[in-house]
């Protein structure tokens, strides 16, 4: 924990609640920032975390919590991963270095962790239809209450947070939205309406004219008047006011989101003009810290560092074994050599989803849509009637905002699209928004799919090559970091669709398991004598192995890294009710709660996939009379 020395941090040392904040003098608040700034860049240099993110709202972090009565007011954080000067002006300074970790501060506002944390992030574009409803209730029971919603330029690249503007604007509730214009999502942000911003940005005589103009004229003047309607034609030409505008909203800006007293001076007007109010603000993303403002790709989210060197490359291990995500990464590339139909799609997580070579190598096949998973899923369902073959890598939890265009336009038209899906099961730090704890349980139930998941390296390339070729919707889902470590083969062969391989013949116990889960339960099986099946598919089920087992065997297990409910073992389950087995069976996988953040195998621990936690609930299901072989090593938590 970085421990805040009252001499060099004197203002923010005073500062437990936004209240102590409101307090100070006006002109004390730059200095504020500036403590402020240096605490992040300590804090997160001693614990990693997302860095840049926070380091371009600081001034706005303070204007907000000056202005308004939090937590009565509400401010309501797009994404979340701005957060952290937030959290350290409420109450959570002392801790923030424990953030992401287990027990730690959760690493987006969580509802349960503080009463200024107004609505639990992590998926991106939520905050104005949330802001917009807590002041439509707020309005309702008659709460004289403000509601703010802070949103980058990436997160207004998603649909949602225009749903939100066109339903807000025209409505007349006390809204604010703030829209913090960096030019960056993860990646260089995307799209026209960013081309538009970019302009502007690019156009500071523009804005300064304006700004000088309005401040020299007598409001209500013809001049005035006359100026008024000028401004309206030039930000019609050059500036998004318009759109805003037209949706409603009272535009204000664009100001310098780091200059504080005109931020001040901005947000005050903007806090008491009633109705919906849009304040844009410029900003860098990683301001302060050069090596974070210079390359604001790398420092979006880093790993502790020593903040005099910066982030150094990592020293890479030798030989080095390849993510899932790198895996993924080269056989696109090696897939797009091969076979020009292949396009290949992403919802702004180019880095994330290992897509940088393959964005090299053919820029004009690779598409970043901006943090648009629907507009993703239906792009691709386009494309693959035009005869190309898309491929749509996406993470597991992102997923889940498309999953009408999963079934409408991809599934039922049976549509040959591969999907991709990184970050399945526990994903560790970033905690229970970001896991995909349901890939298998929803796609399991839509028709004409296939769905695959790899118990290591290479069969994640074969994976992949498999559903490549399946001429209709295929999913690969695989988890964070990486496998095993098991040698890839250049070559590609196509897996017959629905065929699991046997591992180990045993008897009496046969373990069914799926993706990750096989790794741990290979020692399982050896200690209990039992048969260990990797069944590769979740659909379709490889029925004759799952039936010839329950003949074979006095007892079933399946083990998956989802949820239970609706997931891989459900599948197994309704096969062999299906048939009229009655074998012992027990399902393995996420219960019914969210699994909290810590590191990824903390949570598997948490969660009880581990090998040990494995062991423990199947030797509770085969009761005390079973014999083990050997005591396990269950230091050894399932390996990856
Ligand atoms: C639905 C969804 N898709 C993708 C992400 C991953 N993600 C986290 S932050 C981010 C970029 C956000 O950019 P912006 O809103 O401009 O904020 P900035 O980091 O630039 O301050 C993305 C794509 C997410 N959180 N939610």
């Amino acid at each position: 924990m970085v421990r805040m020395n009252t001499d060099s941090f004197p203002i923010l040392n005073s500062i437990n609640t936004p209240a102590d904040l409101r307090r100070l003098e006006e002109d004390q608040l730059p200095q504020a920032a500036e403590e402020l700034r240096r605490y992040l860049i300590e804090s997160v240099a001693t614990s990693g975390g997302h860095f840049g993110a926070g380091l371009g709202c600081v001034e706005l972090t303070i204007a907000l919590h000056y202005l308004y009565e939090t937590p009565r007011d509400r401010i309501v954080w797009d994404v979340g991963h701005q957060a952290y000067p937030h959290k350290i002006l409420c109450g959570r300074a002392g801790r923030i270095t424990t953030i992401k970790k287990k027990q730690g501060l959760a690493p987006f506002p969580k509802r349960s962790e503080s009463e200024y944390d107004t609505f639990g992030t992590g998926h991106s574009s939520t905050s104005i239809s949330a802001a917009l409803g807590m002041a439509i209730a707020s309005a309702a029971q008659g709460e004289d209450r403000k509601c703010v919603a802070v949103i980058g330029d990436g997160a207004m690249t998603a649909g949602m947070a225009y749903e939100a503007l066109n339903h807000g604007g025209d409505l007349d509730k006390d809204l604010l939205v703030v829209l913090n214009e960096n030019l960056m999502s993860i990646s260089p942000n995307v799209g026209a309406m960013t081309k538009m911003l970019g302009r502007l940005m690019s156009g500071p005589t523009v804005t300064g004219i304006r700004e000088r103009s309005k401040r020299l004229m007598q409001k209500d003047s013809r001049t005035w008047r006359f100026m008024s309607r000028w401004e309206e034609h030039i930000k019609g030409m050059v500036m998004p006011s318009t759109l805003f505008e037209e949706l409603g909203f009272n535009y204000l800006g664009p100001i310098d989101g780091h200059d504080l007293p005109t931020l001040i001076r901005t947000i005050r007007t903007a806090r008491d003009v009633q109705g919906p109010n849009l304040l844009h603000i410029i900003t860098a993303k990683g301001k302060g810290y050069a090596p974070a403002e210079q390359d604001p790709v790398k420092y979006h989210a880093v790993g502790p560092f020593d903040p005099d060197k910066g982030v150094e490359p990592n020293a890479v291990p030798v030989p080095h074994s390849p993510s899932y995500t790198e895996i993924f990464g080269q056989w696109l590339c090696d897939m797009a050599e091969q076979d020009h139909r292949l396009l290949a799609i992403t919802p702004a997580m180019k880095e994330g989803s290992g897509m940088v070579e393959f964005h090299n190598q053919y820029p004009e096949r690779c598409f970043d849509v901006g943090i648009a998973e629907q507009h993703a899923v239906t792009l691709a369902a386009g494309m693959a009637c035009e005869g190309a073959h898309p491929v749509v890598a996406i993470y597991s939890t992102f997923l889940q905002r498309a999953y009408d265009q999963l079934i409408h336009d991809v599934a039922l038209q049976d549509l040959p699209v591969l999907f991709a899906i990184d970050r399945a099961g526990l994903v560790g730090p970033d905690g229970p928004t970001h896991a995909g704890s349901f890939d298998l349980s929803f796609m399991r139930c839509i028709p004409n799919m296939v769905i695959m998941a790899p118990s290591d390296e290479d069969e994640c390339r074969q994976m992949l090559f498999t559903g490549f070729q399946h001429e209709g919707p295929a999913a690969v889902r695989y988890h964070r970091g990486k496998g095993p470590g098991t040698e890839v083969r250049k070559e590609m062969t196509a897996i017959p669709l629905g065929q699991s391989t046997t591992l180990r013949q045993g008897q009496n116990l046969a373990i069914l398991a799926f993706g990750s889960m096989v790794e741990p339960c290979r020692e399982i099986a050896e200690n209990l004598d039992a048969t260990l099946i990797n069944m590769r598919f979740v659909k379709p089920l490889d029925r004759k192995a799952i039936l010839s087992a329950a003949r074979s065997h006095a007892q079933l297990v399946t083990v998956e890294e989802n949820a239970i409910a609706g997931g891989a073992g459900s599948g197994v389950n309704e096969v062999l009710l299906a048939s009229g087995s009655a074998i012992p069976l027990l399902n393995i996988g996420l219960n019914d709660t969210f699994i909290q953040h810590g590191t990824r195998q903390e949570c598997l621990h948490q969660a009880g996939l581990d090998s040990g936690g494995i062991l423990d609930q199947i030797t509770g299901f085969l009761g005390p009379d079973f014999q083990q072989n050997q005591p396990l090593n269950t230091a050894h938590h399932g390996g990856n």
